[in-house]
């Protein structure tokens, strides 16, 4: 059973389980460091992956996100989504549209959307978007085929979305302060906390920095 009343506005911390960095055997215990920390969302990225072996993974994720009330996102896969139950689906500019994502997830599966400039913002909270991600932010090694979007854009998007906006790319503690002054209220990590010592304490760090930086100026509604 999905989790009840997921309120995505209260979600700031987005992290992604992704298989380019985490071994098959250390699902489990990867998700367990994430949902420790204090993850607020967890996604599974597994590029490359048959989907029944996604969906093995997105079977060995549920019940640590159920039992930590955190919703678990699945990329790329609506219908692995649909056969678990997921929470959540993301898709790409390349992938389903909203409208036919939806139909294989059905309502209670909330659709976010990658964007990678304001226009493509525009066209996914149009399409009906739960959520965007916006980015990547700065070069990443996660996705290494994707020019930049920097910070510039960053407020633009906060202030035409009438739902939450996660950035991503290149996103770690350092950059936080930046990130946050140009306007960002969300944001998503994949390497700073897949590639850490101690992810756990990566990730709580992170969260607690990110919510001194939101107190002090109050959390916007998106
Ligand atoms: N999507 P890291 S950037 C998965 O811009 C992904 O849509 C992006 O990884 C987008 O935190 C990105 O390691 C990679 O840079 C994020």
């Amino acid at each position: 059973m999905n989790l009840p009343v997921l309120n995505l506005e209260s979600l700031q911390l987005y992290a992604i389980l992704d298989l380019g960095y985490v071994k098959p055997d250390n699902v489990e215990k990867m998700s367990r460091a994430l949902l420790d920390g204090g993850a607020d969302v967890l996604q599974l990225r597994a590029k490359g992956f048959p989907p029944a072996e996604v969906e093995r993974f997105a079977r060995l994720m549920l019940p640590l996100t159920r039992d930590a009330g955190v919703p678990l996102v699945i990329n790329d896969h609506p219908a692995v989504a649909a056969a678990v139950s997921s929470e959540g689906v993301h898709v790409g500019q390349d992938d389903f549209t909203i409208a036919e994502t939806r139909t294989i997830v059905g309502e209670s599966c909330f659709v976010g959307k990658s964007t990678h400039s304001v226009a493509q913002a525009r066209a996914a909270l149009a399409e009906g978007a739960d959520y965007i991600g916006f980015g990547p932010l700065y070069a990443t090694g996660t996705k290494p085929d994707y020019i930049p979007v920097g910070l510039g854009d960053i407020a633009t998007v906060n202030r035409l979305a009438a739902v939450p906006v996660f950035c991503i790319g290149g996103i770690n503690q350092a950059r936080l302060p930046e990130i946050i002054a140009a306007g960002a209220h969300r944001v998503v990590v994949v390497s700073a906390f897949l590639l850490a010592d101690d992810v756990a304490r990566e990730v709580r760090q992170l969260k607690a920095a990110l919510g001194e930086m939101k107190t002090g100026r109050g959390l916007q509604a998106h």
